[in-house]
């Protein structure tokens, strides 16, 4: 089994502060609740960022000023979202992709999402992963129901994307594929030979979903984009806190961490560590 790579999603688009107050917002908060998170851990941080009122935002000057930050004090692999929020347009979720990014992810599909629909049309999922292709981005394709696996594999026959993948299986999120055991085998087992998968459980889902991927032998991402608490009833301190306990499990089940060095091995990135403008120099 390959060493464990734990991500940390460290704000998303949909969790506000009056949901949890420790949730980062600003490019310094991100950037400290980033290398928090990678000290406990994590060898990659999924990116959304935040308006100063705590709105979400694509802005690509909030991901640079982020990125610069965190990369000044952590080689951590910097994954940006390319989701967002639901409703931006597919114009918005491309434009920072031009700070090339090592990763970056690709909702290879529509969903159902709460009362809304995240909204995920060929021609955008087509034209997302023709960018990340153009630029060497990695993507890392997030999976929220058994169709978008196969979406993935579709790009693949285009000319859009190259095996092996990487995929995110995102399990519980209300429209989404509900967060079981069976289910993430069967997703697990749904993906061809010498991909890799991590999993993303939503708000309760989150923990027994990352024990089930250390076990099976797939990755996890922890955070306050998916889940908001420690326990039942008791609010995360931080992004760190979630990391670290997956770490001590996956140390008690004898499953070593991999670093961020090691996760760029694990995840075939054609990518080292980015020379461009995220670096501190710039
Ligand atoms: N906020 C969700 C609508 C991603 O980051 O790539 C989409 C999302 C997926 O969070
Ligand atoms: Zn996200």
């Amino acid at each position: 089994m390959d060493k464990l790579i734990i991500t940390a999603a460290l704000t998303g688009a949909e969790v506000t502060l009056k949901d949890n107050p420790n949730l980062p917002i600003t490019p310094r908060e991100l950037a400290d609740a980033a290398v928090a998170a990678c000290d406990a851990g994590a060898s990659i941080v999924h990116l959304h960022v935040r308006e100063e009122d705590g709105s979400p935002s694509l802005s690509p000057d909030l991901f640079k000023e982020t990125s610069r930050l965190i990369r000044a004090r952590s080689d951590v692999i910097l994954q940006f979202s390319t989701g967002g929020a639901v409703g931006m347009t597919g114009e918005e979720r491309m434009r920072h992709l031009s700070l090339r990014p090592e990763m970056a992810t690709l909702s290879s599909g529509s969903i159902n999402f709460g009362a809304d629909v995240f909204l995920n049309p060929q021609g955008m999922i087509e034209a997302l992963a023709g960018e990340m292709q153009k630029l060497g981005i990695t993507p890392e394709i997030e999976v929220f129901d058994i169709a978008m696996i196969r979406n993935a594999l579709r790009l693949v026959k285009k000319g859009l994307l190259s095996f092996p993948l990487h995929f995110d299986f995102v399990m519980g999120v209300e429209g989404g594929i509900p967060a079981s055991m069976k289910n993430l085998l069967f997703l697990s087992e749904a993906i061809p030979q010498g991909c890799t998968w991590s999993v993303a459980g939503m708000g309760r889902d989150e923990l027994p979903m990352a024990v089930g991927a250390i076990l099976l032998g797939g990755h996890v991402r922890v955070g306050l984009e998916d889940n908001i608490y420690y326990s039942r009833g008791v609010l995360a301190e931080s992004n760190a806190q979630l990391v670290a306990r997956v770490a001590r499990i996956s140390a008690d089940l004898g499953r070593e961490l991999a670093g961020p060095g090691e996760a760029r091995k694990i995840l075939n990135m054609r990518s080292v560590i980015q020379t461009n403008v995220l670096q501190k120099s710039s």
